[in-house]
């Protein structure tokens, strides 16, 4: 039995010696010291032996359980501490590296340029009104005094998409959209795509934008019309601006009139953005036709009005001197990061 207690004292120790975890060690302290391990094993042999030996016998048994009880121990915590070392340089986190910096989003350029729009037109009053891009015929034409032979009802010029159904031409049609449902008087603009069937070139794209602004009420005279057009275009380009009334022709305005104002590059001198006469042709406009309005259900003879429209991509083209339009549509970060 002393032989036997002797191999087993050898043979954990050198287990102990040799483990290489804290799993192993456990093992380890199971086979030796548990409830069916090996000493338990020797314990339970005690009886068989003299009442002399006994004693003496259960003290070695003991003496060996407390010696293999502190080596497991003092291993256990040994491998804890590089464990734990090992844990450590494994998920070392530099916290002294750089940042993966976060790109930023931008406002495009005619978004920024739309927004200061829409809150020149706000501080006078206007609300923006937003349409379908996929209109009705009759809303985009018929209604706007725009028939049947116009030649900007030719396939050629507009998208359709099924009988009396096209891509909207301008914002017109959510003017006549808000003058049949909204009470009056009427003070909004409309920014939004428009599409029209041409060739992409530097001047030239199928989907651009517009701005237009309708004003209904009683009393509304071309007056107004140039009183807020006017200041307008001063909050755009700045108070030093002039403008320019000029007559023209649109079927939905009578009398009707383009408008310029002062080039802000060169303010009047003339320089290449425009061309030599220090003008530059900001929007048209006009007095609503009164065949329009009573097609929208009001009365001619009781309310007036005035409405004009712009094109976002030229004016954001002059703005930051883009000379080519397809700039605004290919989404080249390294291009629109820039304003
Ligand atoms: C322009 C120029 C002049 C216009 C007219 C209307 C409506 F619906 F009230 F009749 N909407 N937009 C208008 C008038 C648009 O764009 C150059």
């Amino acid at each position: 039995m002393e032989q036997k207690l002797q191999a087993i004292a050898l043979e954990a120790k050198n287990a102990i010696g040799s483990a290489q975890n804290s799993d192993e060690l456990g093992q380890i302290r199971v086979k030796v010291l548990g409830r069916k391990g090996d000493l338990t094993a020797i314990l339970r042999e005690l009886g068989k032996l003299s009442k002399e030996l006994r004693p003496v016998m259960g003290q070695k048994v003991n003496e060996i359980r407390e010696e293999l009880t502190a080596l497991l121990d003092a291993k256990e915590a040994d491998m804890a501490k590089h464990e734990l070392a090992a844990r450590l340089e494994a998920e070392a986190l530099d916290v002294t590296l750089p940042g993966e910096s976060v790109k930023r989003g931008r406002l495009h350029p005619l978004s920024i340029v739309q927004g200061e729009i829409r809150d020149i037109f706000i501080g006078m009053g206007f609300d923006v009104k937003e349409g379908p891009e996929i209109e009705y015929e009759r809303y985009n034409f018929e209604m706007l005094n725009i028939p049947e032979n116009h030649p900007a009802r030719d396939m050629q010029d507009t998208f359709y998409i099924r009988d009396g159904i096209l891509m909207r031409t301008h914002t017109s049609p959510v003017q006549v959209r808000t003058m049949l449902s909204e009470s009056l008087p009427i003070r909004m603009i409309c920014p939004g795509r428009v599409y029209r069937s041409d060739d992409v070139d530097a001047t030239h794209s199928p989907m651009f934008h517009q701005v237009e602004g309708l004003v209904v009420d009683k009393g509304i005279c071309f007056g107004d019309l140039k009183g807020v057009l006017d200041e307008f275009i001063k909050k755009f380009y700045g108070s030093g601006t002039k403008t320019r009334f000029r007559p023209g022709y649109f079927p939905f305005t009578e009398p009707s009139a383009e408008v310029d104002a002062t080039c802000a590059i060169c303010h009047g001198k003339g320089c290449n953005v425009c061309k030599g006469t220090g003008w530059i042709e900001i929007l048209g406009c006009g007095m609503v036709h009164p065949s329009i309005l009573e097609g929208c259900g009001i009365d001619p003879e009781v309310y007036s009005g005035f409405a004009f429209g712009l094109g976002l991509d030229r004016l954001t083209t002059i703005k930051y001197g883009i000379t080519d339009i397809r700039l605004l549509f290919e989404g080249d970060t390294r291009f629109l990061g820039q304003f």
